[in-house]
Protein backbone atom coordinates (compact mmCIF):
# COMPACT_ATOMS: atom_id res chain seq x y z
CA UNK A 1 0.00 0.00 0.00
CA UNK A 2 1.50 3.53 -0.99
CA UNK A 3 1.70 5.82 2.23
CA UNK A 4 2.23 9.36 2.25
CA UNK A 5 5.14 10.36 4.75
CA UNK A 6 5.82 13.28 6.63
CA UNK A 7 8.31 14.05 9.22
CA UNK A 8 10.77 16.39 10.78
CA UNK A 9 13.84 17.15 12.06
CA UNK A 10 14.58 20.03 14.09
CA UNK A 11 17.76 21.93 12.99
CA UNK A 12 19.24 22.40 16.76
CA UNK A 13 22.94 21.02 16.51
CA UNK A 14 24.30 18.12 17.34
CA UNK A 15 22.18 15.57 15.68
CA UNK A 16 23.24 12.02 17.06
CA UNK A 17 22.66 8.60 16.92
CA UNK A 18 19.06 8.91 18.51
CA UNK A 19 17.69 10.91 15.64
CA UNK A 20 19.54 8.58 13.83
CA UNK A 21 18.17 5.37 14.71
CA UNK A 22 14.89 6.48 16.53
CA UNK A 23 13.85 8.56 13.05
CA UNK A 24 16.10 9.37 10.03
CA UNK A 25 17.09 5.85 9.66
CA UNK A 26 13.15 4.98 8.90
CA UNK A 27 13.10 7.64 6.52
CA UNK A 28 15.55 6.34 4.61
CA UNK A 29 14.25 3.13 4.07
CA UNK A 30 10.85 4.64 3.49
CA UNK A 31 12.20 6.93 0.67
CA UNK A 32 13.52 3.79 -0.82
CA UNK A 33 10.29 1.99 -1.01
CA UNK A 34 8.89 3.47 -4.45
CA UNK A 35 5.30 3.10 -3.49
CA UNK A 36 5.71 6.05 -0.70
CA UNK A 37 5.24 9.64 -1.36
CA UNK A 38 8.14 11.09 1.31
CA UNK A 39 8.17 14.83 2.56
CA UNK A 40 10.77 15.24 5.24
CA UNK A 41 11.07 18.75 6.62
CA UNK A 42 13.86 21.05 8.57
CA UNK A 43 11.50 22.22 11.36
CA UNK A 44 12.73 25.43 11.64
CA UNK A 45 9.88 27.19 13.49
CA UNK A 46 9.71 24.38 15.91
CA UNK A 47 13.61 25.11 16.84
CA UNK A 48 12.63 28.96 17.83
CA UNK A 49 10.53 27.49 20.61
CA UNK A 50 14.39 27.94 22.53
CA UNK A 51 16.13 30.94 21.65
CA UNK A 52 18.40 30.23 18.61
CA UNK A 53 21.95 31.91 17.14
CA UNK A 54 21.16 33.59 13.98
CA UNK A 55 24.06 32.25 12.39
CA UNK A 56 23.62 28.92 13.81
CA UNK A 57 20.11 28.09 13.25
CA UNK A 58 21.05 29.18 9.21
CA UNK A 59 23.86 26.60 9.33
CA UNK A 60 22.11 24.09 11.38
CA UNK A 61 19.21 24.13 8.87
CA UNK A 62 21.74 23.29 5.74
CA UNK A 63 23.84 20.86 8.32
CA UNK A 64 20.18 19.09 8.93
CA UNK A 65 19.24 18.73 5.37
CA UNK A 66 22.76 17.29 4.55
CA UNK A 67 22.44 15.04 6.87
CA UNK A 68 19.03 14.05 5.33
CA UNK A 69 20.72 13.38 2.05
CA UNK A 70 24.21 12.34 3.75
CA UNK A 71 22.34 9.52 5.06
CA UNK A 72 20.59 8.11 2.27
CA UNK A 73 17.41 10.43 1.28
CA UNK A 74 17.11 11.01 -2.23
CA UNK A 75 16.13 14.56 -3.00
CA UNK A 76 15.06 13.56 -6.56
CA UNK A 77 12.38 11.41 -5.09
CA UNK A 78 11.44 12.51 -1.58
CA UNK A 79 10.64 16.25 -0.86
CA UNK A 80 13.25 17.88 1.35
CA UNK A 81 12.70 22.01 2.45
CA UNK A 82 12.72 23.87 5.69
CA UNK A 83 9.15 24.52 7.12
CA UNK A 84 9.90 28.48 7.72
CA UNK A 85 9.75 28.46 3.96
CA UNK A 86 6.08 27.14 3.27
CA UNK A 87 3.59 30.05 5.00
CA UNK A 88 0.79 27.67 5.83
CA UNK A 89 2.59 25.73 8.45
CA UNK A 90 2.23 28.76 10.73
CA UNK A 91 -1.08 29.52 9.48
CA UNK A 92 -2.47 26.04 10.73
CA UNK A 93 -1.22 25.65 13.10
CA UNK A 94 -3.06 29.48 14.31
CA UNK A 95 -5.93 27.83 13.34
CA UNK A 96 -5.76 24.47 14.78
CA UNK A 97 -4.68 26.32 18.07
CA UNK A 98 -8.07 27.75 18.19
CA UNK A 99 -10.14 24.34 18.17
CA UNK A 100 -7.21 22.55 20.58
CA UNK A 101 -8.48 23.12 23.97
CA UNK A 102 -6.16 23.77 26.79
CA UNK A 103 -6.60 20.67 28.24
CA UNK A 104 -5.18 18.84 25.84
CA UNK A 105 -2.31 20.69 26.20
CA UNK A 106 -1.77 20.97 29.79
CA UNK A 107 -1.26 17.02 29.59
CA UNK A 108 1.64 16.86 26.88
CA UNK A 109 4.82 15.66 29.05
CA UNK A 110 7.66 16.93 26.77
CA UNK A 111 6.55 20.79 27.56
CA UNK A 112 6.69 19.56 31.10
CA UNK A 113 10.80 18.10 30.67
CA UNK A 114 11.73 20.66 28.32
CA UNK A 115 10.19 23.54 30.31
CA UNK A 116 11.64 22.42 33.99
CA UNK A 117 11.18 23.69 36.49
CA UNK A 118 10.57 27.44 35.14
CA UNK A 119 7.72 26.75 33.94
CA UNK A 120 6.33 30.34 33.90
CA UNK A 121 9.82 31.12 31.52
CA UNK A 122 9.06 29.00 29.03
CA UNK A 123 7.93 30.00 25.47
CA UNK A 124 4.33 30.15 24.62
CA UNK A 125 5.61 28.35 21.63
CA UNK A 126 7.28 25.59 23.57
CA UNK A 127 3.79 25.24 25.04
CA UNK A 128 2.01 25.31 21.60
CA UNK A 129 4.94 23.12 19.78
CA UNK A 130 2.35 19.98 18.84
CA UNK A 131 -0.13 22.25 17.79
CA UNK A 132 2.63 23.53 15.30
CA UNK A 133 3.53 19.69 14.34
CA UNK A 134 0.05 18.80 14.01
CA UNK A 135 -0.42 21.56 11.04
CA UNK A 136 2.60 20.22 9.37
CA UNK A 137 1.10 16.71 9.33
CA UNK A 138 -2.37 17.85 8.57
CA UNK A 139 -1.43 20.17 5.79
CA UNK A 140 0.10 17.13 3.74
CA UNK A 141 -2.90 15.14 4.19
CA UNK A 142 -0.14 12.53 5.43
CA UNK A 143 -0.63 8.85 6.52
CA UNK A 144 2.17 7.92 8.30
CA UNK A 145 4.69 10.05 10.47
CA UNK A 146 7.95 8.04 11.27
CA UNK A 147 8.95 9.60 14.81
CA UNK A 148 10.92 8.27 17.79
CA UNK A 149 9.09 7.36 20.47
CA UNK A 150 9.33 10.25 22.71
CA UNK A 151 7.27 11.80 19.63
CA UNK A 152 3.85 9.27 20.22
CA UNK A 153 2.25 11.45 22.36
CA UNK A 154 2.20 14.31 19.68
CA UNK A 155 1.22 12.26 17.50
CA UNK A 156 -1.98 11.32 18.67
CA UNK A 157 -2.69 14.45 19.63
CA UNK A 158 -2.63 15.51 16.01
CA UNK A 159 -5.02 12.58 15.72
CA UNK A 160 -7.53 13.89 18.36
CA UNK A 161 -7.13 17.57 16.78
CA UNK A 162 -8.00 16.26 12.99
CA UNK A 163 -11.31 14.59 14.35
CA UNK A 164 -12.10 17.77 16.27
CA UNK A 165 -11.67 19.55 13.42
CA UNK A 166 -13.29 17.83 11.02
CA UNK A 167 -16.33 17.17 13.91
CA UNK A 168 -16.64 20.86 14.79
CA UNK A 169 -17.00 21.86 11.04
CA UNK A 170 -18.54 18.68 9.96
CA UNK A 171 -16.22 18.12 7.13
CA UNK A 172 -15.75 14.48 7.61
CA UNK A 173 -12.32 13.15 6.91
CA UNK A 174 -11.25 16.40 5.99
CA UNK A 175 -8.27 16.44 7.80
CA UNK A 176 -6.39 12.74 8.20
CA UNK A 177 -6.18 11.06 11.39
CA UNK A 178 -2.39 9.92 10.89
CA UNK A 179 -0.87 6.89 11.84
CA UNK A 180 2.78 6.72 13.90
CA UNK A 181 5.43 4.69 12.59
CA UNK A 182 7.74 4.14 15.73
CA UNK A 183 9.99 1.51 15.47
CA UNK A 184 9.15 -1.39 18.18
CA UNK A 185 12.54 -2.27 19.77
CA UNK A 186 14.88 0.01 20.94
CA UNK A 187 12.57 3.65 19.76
CA UNK A 188 14.16 5.59 22.31
CA UNK A 189 17.73 5.66 22.24
CA UNK A 190 19.16 6.52 25.91
CA UNK A 191 21.97 9.07 26.80
CA UNK A 192 25.40 7.08 27.13
CA UNK A 193 25.88 8.27 30.58
CA UNK A 194 23.01 8.19 32.06
CA UNK A 195 20.35 5.52 30.92
CA UNK A 196 17.67 6.38 32.22
CA UNK A 197 17.82 9.58 30.10
CA UNK A 198 17.06 10.62 26.42
CA UNK A 199 19.94 11.01 23.85
CA UNK A 200 19.38 14.64 23.56
CA UNK A 201 20.96 17.48 21.43
CA UNK A 202 21.36 20.04 24.40
CA UNK A 203 22.44 17.53 26.65
CA UNK A 204 26.07 19.47 27.66
CA UNK A 205 27.64 16.59 27.75
CA UNK A 206 28.98 15.85 24.69
CA UNK A 207 30.09 12.72 25.80
CA UNK A 208 26.46 11.72 26.30
CA UNK A 209 25.73 10.95 22.49
CA UNK A 210 27.23 10.15 19.54
CA UNK A 211 26.56 13.03 16.99
CA UNK A 212 26.48 12.34 13.39
CA UNK A 213 29.50 14.64 12.23
CA UNK A 214 31.85 12.72 14.86
CA UNK A 215 35.31 11.27 13.56
CA UNK A 216 36.03 7.59 14.01
CA UNK A 217 38.16 8.19 16.91
CA UNK A 218 35.48 10.28 18.85
CA UNK A 219 33.29 7.79 18.70
CA UNK A 220 35.84 5.14 19.82
CA UNK A 221 36.53 7.18 22.56
CA UNK A 222 32.41 8.06 23.19
CA UNK A 223 31.65 4.18 23.50
CA UNK A 224 34.79 3.44 25.75
CA UNK A 225 33.70 6.03 28.66
CA UNK A 226 30.13 5.43 27.62
CA UNK A 227 28.48 4.25 31.35
CA UNK A 228 27.80 0.60 32.18
CA UNK A 229 27.75 -1.81 35.49
CA UNK A 230 29.50 -4.21 36.96
CA UNK A 231 27.95 -7.39 36.02
CA UNK A 232 28.79 -9.51 32.85
CA UNK A 233 26.14 -9.45 30.13
CA UNK A 234 23.45 -11.84 30.88
CA UNK A 235 22.11 -14.43 28.30
CA UNK A 236 18.08 -13.65 28.95
CA UNK A 237 16.47 -9.91 27.99
CA UNK A 238 14.78 -10.41 31.23
CA UNK A 239 17.81 -10.24 33.05
CA UNK A 240 18.41 -6.25 31.87
CA UNK A 241 16.05 -5.19 33.85
CA UNK A 242 16.95 -2.35 36.13
CA UNK A 243 20.27 -2.26 34.34
CA UNK A 244 19.20 0.10 31.98
CA UNK A 245 23.06 1.27 30.70
CA UNK A 246 23.36 -2.56 29.77
CA UNK A 247 20.64 -2.28 27.78
CA UNK A 248 21.25 1.02 25.99
CA UNK A 249 24.23 -0.61 24.41
CA UNK A 250 23.25 -3.55 23.51
CA UNK A 251 20.16 -2.31 21.78
CA UNK A 252 22.14 0.61 20.24
CA UNK A 253 24.49 -2.53 18.93
CA UNK A 254 21.00 -4.19 17.75
CA UNK A 255 19.19 -1.94 16.20
CA UNK A 256 22.17 -0.16 13.68
CA UNK A 257 22.89 -3.92 12.71
CA UNK A 258 19.13 -4.73 12.61
CA UNK A 259 19.10 -7.23 14.64
CA UNK A 260 17.31 -8.71 17.50
CA UNK A 261 18.19 -8.61 21.20
CA UNK A 262 18.28 -11.83 21.55
CA UNK A 263 20.68 -12.33 18.74
CA UNK A 264 22.66 -9.65 20.22
CA UNK A 265 22.83 -11.61 23.50
CA UNK A 266 23.66 -15.06 22.52
CA UNK A 267 26.92 -12.98 20.90
CA UNK A 268 27.43 -11.48 24.00
CA UNK A 269 26.31 -13.79 26.96
CA UNK A 270 28.86 -14.28 29.40
CA UNK A 271 31.13 -11.65 28.20
CA UNK A 272 32.32 -8.39 29.65
CA UNK A 273 31.77 -4.87 28.19
CA UNK A 274 35.27 -4.15 27.34
CA UNK A 275 34.22 -7.39 24.50
CA UNK A 276 30.99 -5.18 23.42
CA UNK A 277 32.55 -1.83 23.67
CA UNK A 278 35.06 -2.64 20.99
CA UNK A 279 32.73 -4.25 18.30
CA UNK A 280 30.17 -1.74 19.40
CA UNK A 281 32.93 0.96 18.28
CA UNK A 282 33.70 -1.14 15.02
CA UNK A 283 30.06 -1.39 14.32
CA UNK A 284 29.18 2.17 15.07
CA UNK A 285 32.56 3.92 12.78
CA UNK A 286 31.89 1.76 9.71
CA UNK A 287 27.83 2.41 9.98
CA UNK A 288 28.28 6.79 11.11
CA UNK A 289 31.50 7.68 9.06
CA UNK A 290 30.91 7.72 5.89
CA UNK A 291 27.48 9.89 6.95
CA UNK A 292 29.71 11.92 8.91
CA UNK A 293 32.09 11.98 5.94
CA UNK A 294 28.99 13.05 2.96
CA UNK A 295 28.36 15.72 5.84
CA UNK A 296 30.90 16.96 6.06
CA UNK A 297 31.50 17.53 2.33
CA UNK A 298 27.89 18.59 1.94
CA UNK A 299 27.68 21.12 4.39
CA UNK A 300 30.37 23.35 2.12
CA UNK A 301 28.53 23.08 -0.65
CA UNK A 302 25.83 25.98 -0.13
CA UNK A 303 24.44 26.29 -3.23
CA UNK A 304 23.68 22.51 -3.87
CA UNK A 305 21.86 22.61 -0.40
CA UNK A 306 20.13 26.00 -0.89
CA UNK A 307 18.95 24.25 -4.36
CA UNK A 308 17.78 21.58 -3.03
CA UNK A 309 15.56 23.24 -0.13
CA UNK A 310 14.08 25.79 -2.51
CA UNK A 311 13.38 23.20 -5.00
CA UNK A 312 11.35 21.08 -1.92
CA UNK A 313 9.56 24.52 -0.35
CA UNK A 314 8.05 24.95 -4.15
CA UNK A 315 7.20 21.62 -4.14
CA UNK A 316 5.82 21.76 -0.66
CA UNK A 317 4.33 24.79 -0.88
CA UNK A 318 2.23 23.48 -3.73
CA UNK A 319 0.12 20.86 -1.66
CA UNK A 320 0.00 22.77 1.55
CA UNK A 321 -0.73 25.81 -0.30
CA UNK A 322 -4.08 24.33 -1.32
CA UNK A 323 -5.06 22.32 1.55
CA UNK A 324 -4.86 25.81 3.84
CA UNK A 325 -7.14 27.76 1.09
CA UNK A 326 -9.95 25.03 1.71
CA UNK A 327 -9.39 24.76 5.62
CA UNK A 328 -10.14 28.60 5.44
CA UNK A 329 -13.58 27.89 3.48
CA UNK A 330 -14.53 25.47 5.80
CA UNK A 331 -14.27 27.89 8.49
CA UNK A 332 -15.62 30.85 6.96
CA UNK A 333 -12.92 33.29 5.99
N1 LIG B 1 17.10 9.67 21.98
C1 LIG B 1 16.30 9.44 20.96
N2 LIG B 1 15.96 8.17 20.63
C2 LIG B 1 15.14 7.92 19.56
N3 LIG B 1 14.62 8.89 18.79
C3 LIG B 1 14.93 10.17 19.09
N4 LIG B 1 14.59 11.34 18.53
C4 LIG B 1 15.16 12.35 19.22
N5 LIG B 1 15.89 11.87 20.23
C5 LIG B 1 15.77 10.50 20.18
C6 LIG B 1 13.74 11.45 17.35
O1 LIG B 1 14.43 12.23 16.39
C7 LIG B 1 13.47 12.96 15.61
C8 LIG B 1 13.89 14.39 15.52
O2 LIG B 1 13.89 14.96 16.80
P1 LIG B 1 13.93 16.52 16.94
O3 LIG B 1 15.23 17.04 16.54
O4 LIG B 1 12.84 17.12 16.18
O5 LIG B 1 13.61 16.86 18.43
P2 LIG B 1 13.91 16.22 19.81
O6 LIG B 1 13.15 14.96 19.97
O7 LIG B 1 13.61 17.27 20.78
O8 LIG B 1 15.46 15.91 19.77
P3 LIG B 1 16.46 16.02 20.97
O9 LIG B 1 17.74 15.46 20.54
O10 LIG B 1 15.88 15.47 22.21
O11 LIG B 1 16.67 17.56 21.08
P4 LIG B 1 16.65 18.47 22.34
O12 LIG B 1 17.86 18.13 23.15
O13 LIG B 1 16.74 19.84 21.74
O14 LIG B 1 15.39 18.22 23.07
C9 LIG B 1 12.11 12.78 16.29
O15 LIG B 1 11.35 11.85 15.55
C10 LIG B 1 12.45 12.22 17.64
O16 LIG B 1 11.45 11.35 18.10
Amino acid sequence: MSKKIFSGVQPTGNLHLGNYLGAIKNFVDLNNDEQNECIFCVVDLHAITIKQDKDELKNNIRETAATFIASGIDPGRSIIFNQSKVYAHAEGSWILSCMAPMGWLNRMTQFKEKAGKDKEKASVGLYIYPILMASDILLYDATHVPVGEDQKQHLELTRDIAQKFNKDFDCEDFLKAPEPLIKKNFSRIMSLKDGLKKMSKSDPSDLSRINLTDTKDEIINKIKKAKTDSFPIPNEDQKLKDRPEAENLLGIYSSILDQTLNKTLEEFGGKNFSDLKSQLADVLSSKISPISDEIKKLINDYEYLDKILAEGAGKAEEIAGKKILEMKKIIGF
